[in-house]
């Protein structure tokens, strides 16, 4: 197979080889990169200009860290985090939320979220929007978010907070 292969190679121009390498390299780099799956977000009421994705992230071969993310639906997009002090629960901004090798973490109502602000329009139960996610060390990469009912669980947040 392999000698087939550079076979192949050899009869080919320089040119087209070197399209060939340019091609292989980005699949090359999200070899191992962590998986995405679960990407939902709770319908908007009229008149409320912010939102929140939930998602599952399965860590690839090596430990990345999800840095940030953007949606054409939001002006700004964050991650937020929920911390509770003197029993009261509130959301903080981080810059990153580490997902090791192999472990799954899971965005989720009451934790960890995608904050979406400034929406142009409410999110609809059963429409779907792109949503691009930043990985420190795999680059970019676009989900589709489905959007359930205000009283729908999530698909990985069977308890309502
Ligand atoms: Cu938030």
């Amino acid at each position: 197979m392999m000698d087939l292969v550079l076979r192949v190679l050899r009869d080919l121009a320089l040119p087209a080889l070197s399209g060939l390498v340019l091609l292989a390299l980005p699949a090359l780099a999200t070899a191992g990169a962590p998986s995405v799956s679960d990407a939902w977000a709770r319908a908007t009421p009229p008149g409320v200009s912010v939102g929140a994705a939930y998602l599952t992230i399965t860590g690839g071969s090596t430990n990345d860290r999800l840095v940030g993310a953007d949606t054409d639906r939001a002006s700004m997009v964050q991650l937020h985090t929920v911390e509770e002090s003197g029993g009261v629960a509130s959301m903080r901004q981080v810059d990153g939320v580490p997902i090791p090798a192999g472990k799954q973490v899971v965005l989720a109502p009451g934790g960890t979220h995608i904050m979406l602000m400034g929406l142009g329009k409410p999110l609809l139960a059963g429409e779907t929007f792109p949503l691009q996610l930043r990985f420190e060390n795999s680059g970019e990469r676009v989900v589709q978010v489905t959007v359930r009912a205000a009283g729908e669980p999530g698909p990985a947040a069977p308890a309502e907070h």
